[in-house]
């Protein structure tokens, strides 16, 4: 794929370290340096503005899903594991298996487990100001979702410790086979079948959402092997994210003291405080997309079956769009953040994550006066993923 004429390029590689580990500066590069830039190192079209971001999400008919939306282009090498048939789907497939996504995580279906999850997060965040000096990712971020989400689906207690791996894995693979992809996978094929086994309906604990998807295929509107195939989407974009969403959380607060104090004050902020952490850090930064045919972007022309890769991180921070993007201000308006996506593959789990930042952050908000920050946090380096691998705080109660 040749550089197209009169695109702005760059050396940059946005799956290197030094890129991973502090990327806002880069994407400020990237969105001056024009609104479509070429990255020399993949033949890969980049996107860093919001406008050209959104524009790129609502047009799935020019930018498709169903070549991979990670740099392996399915038309022409194979992935690592049959595609999603969600994430990695166009319409009319992807209406379809959206669609039953979407009823499993409706709002009656996640409001039900509210008092649940309360009840779980206030426990958590009790012990964790007894105890003093904690690890924020560790015995937070991490432990709250892992204790409330395989049980909200109905896994089975055996073999959890995969979960994590397997999510680490499969958001380095939406990147090149750099050394973070090859670390990951070292120990694949274990990771890999338990997840498979857990995805059959014979595996699911009834009563959870595992159990729900597989009703569609009762139904007739997926296959018995399409709805595991959806319980697979359920464990691999479910966990990982709303870890690295909560780190973030709780990281905003604890390097902005006079933002905990707004919130402690007005406590009704607590759903917008979770959205503009999403604005402020974007858990899932990246994401790309395929042309199905040539298409012209501000004077650039695009060939057919060019990857693009959408920075969601950078469109969220674009002066164009926001004031002062670099502030973290929960009272800011945040509707049109792309943190979750936009178009047809918006998250269809928003209610689930939402509900578990608005749950912790609420236990938090009750019980704590201050979150302190009582050493260097550490960032963990993925290829699609930006979060925190360590975050050491004391929770000072109110
Ligand atoms: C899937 C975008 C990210 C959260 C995601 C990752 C994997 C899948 C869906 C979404 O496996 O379907």
């Amino acid at each position: 794929m040749p550089r197209p004429d009169n695109c702005p390029s760059t050396e940059i590689d946005p799956f290197a370290p030094e890129f991973l580990e502090d990327p806002y500066p880069h994407h400020e590069s990237l969105r001056e340096a024009g609104p479509v830039v070429w990255i020399d190192k993949y033949n890969l079209m980049a996107m860093a503005r919001y406008s050209e971001v959104r524009m790129a999400l609502r047009d799935f008919e020019t930018y498709c899903s169903s070549r991979g939306v990670g740099l392996t282009d399915f038309a022409t090498e194979e992935p690592w594991r049959p595609p999603s048939i969600i994430l990695e789907a166009d319409p009319p497939l992807h209406t379809r298996t959206h669609g039953v996504l979407m009823k499993v995580l409706s709002k009656p279906a996640i409001e039900s487990l509210r008092d649940d999850f309360k009840r779980t997060a206030d426990e958590m965040v009790d012990g964790l100001i007894e105890k003093g000096e904690c690890d924020g990712v560790h015995h937070l971020a991490e432990a709250f979702p892992l204790s409330v989400f395989p049980d909200a689906i109905g896994l089975r207690e055996e073999g959890r410790e995969n979960l994590l791996p397997y999510g680490d894995m499969a958001f380095n693979a939406f990147g090149p086979r750099n050394e973070l992809f090859e670390k990951s996978f070292a120990n694949a094929q274990p990771v890999v079948q338990w997840i498979a086994e857990q995805c059959l309906r014979q595996a699911l604990v009834p009563g959870g959402i595992g159990e729900q998807v597989y009703k569609a295929a009762d139904d007739g509107t997926v296959t018995e092997e399409e709805a595991g195939l959806l319980v697979r989407s359920l464990l691999t974009a479910g966990l990982d994210t709303t870890i690295f969403g909560l780190g973030a959380m709780i990281y905003c607060f604890a390097s902005s003291p006079n933002q905990w104090e707004l919130l402690r004050k007005n406590p009704k902020l607590v759903r917008g405080a979770f959205e503009e952490t999403l604005r402020f850090i974007s858990p899932v930064q990246t994401f790309m997309r395929t042309t199905t045919r040539p298409v012209k972007v501000e004077g650039v022309e695009l060939s057919e079956g060019q990857k693009v890769l959408l920075f969601l991180a950078s469109a969220n921070r674009d002066p164009r769009q926001w004031e002062e993007p670099d502030r973290f201000d929960i009272r800011r308006k945040t509707l049109g953040h792309v943190g979750f996506g936009h178009g047809i593959h918006i998250c269809v789990g928003q209610l689930l994550a939402r509900l578990e930042g608005e749950v912790l952050l609420t236990s938090l908000v009750e019980r704590v006066e201050r979150i302190e920050l009582v050493g260097n946090p550490k960032w963990r380096l993925n290829n699609t993923l930006h979060g925190l691998d360590r975050l050491p705080i004391r929770l000072v109660a109110s």
